[in-house]
């Protein structure tokens, strides 16, 4: 599948669609670099749903016993398909697993790009000074149907309004960049332009056969 690519230069281990084989994967990095000596983090990213497969609670665990070097990065989009949380977790947060793995856990605001990349620096340093593993629940609310066959309507009336309140919070953030010397309303313009040309393009691929339907797909993940 284009969404399950994989980059030897930069160590990215490719997904799988069985959700949660990735957090034994990851686990495994970060003991054969244990055993080989190198300081790396092992980085591994599931859903809150997939957080509920006995592959996330074997693969903590073992991290957790061991003081393996791993970030579990959960992202809470709130749904596993037409599932609510409530129907999902027993505890309150995926965060509040963590200290049953005798590991750090955290809950941030998943839509605060600043607050996720200090919850994740942090645990960078916790895990390369030996500290462990972490897991970290970025919090925020899935603005889509799951895919192109569910109808979300069916089991979420409110997503409307609540897509409304998340994007506006996004907003806010593109106000803060605005504020500082690191954002260029025409390096901006010029990235919007050639995603809006990427994702016609692969409109434009998708209509010519099963093949390119692959393609729409992979430009809209980019
Ligand atoms: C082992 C396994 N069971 C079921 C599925 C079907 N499935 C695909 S995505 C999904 C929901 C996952 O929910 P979540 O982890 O919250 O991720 P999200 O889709 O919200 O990002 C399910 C049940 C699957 N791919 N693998
Ligand atoms: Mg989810």
């Amino acid at each position: 599948m284009p969404g399950h690519f994989s980059q030897k230069k930069n160590r990215i281990l490719t997904q799988s669609s069985p959700v949660m084989t990735q957090a034994a994967h990851a686990v495994g990095v970060a003991l054969g670099a244990r055993l080989k000596g190198d300081d790396i983090v092992s980085f591994v990213t599931f859903g809150e749903g997939s957080s509920n497969q006995g592959d996330f609670h074997e693969a903590a665990n073992f991290a957790g016993v061991h003081k393996l070097p791993v970030i579990f990065m959960c992202e809470n989009n709130q749904y596993a398909i037409s599932v609510p949380t409530k129907k999902e977790l027993a505890c309150e947060r995926v965060s509040d697993r963590a200290k049953g793995y005798g590991m750090f856990g955290k809950t941030v605001d998943g839509n605060d790009p600043l607050a996720v990349y200090e919850a994740v620096k942090e645990a960078s340093e916790r895990a390369h000074s030996g500290g462990g593993p972490s897991l970290i629940e970025a919090l925020c609310y899935r603005l889509t149907p799951h895919s192109s066959d569910d109808n979300d309507m069916d089991y979420r009336r409110e997503r409307r309004s609540r897509c409304g309140e998340e994007k506006g919070r996004s907003f806010d953030f593109s106000r803060l960049l605005k504020r500082t010397e690191h954002f260029d309303q025409r390096e901006r313009n010029r990235n919007r332009k050639k995603n809006q040309k990427d994702c016609g393009r692969g409109n434009g691929l998708r209509r010519k056969g099963p093949i390119c339907r692959a393609g729409v797909i992979h430009a809209l993940c980019l």
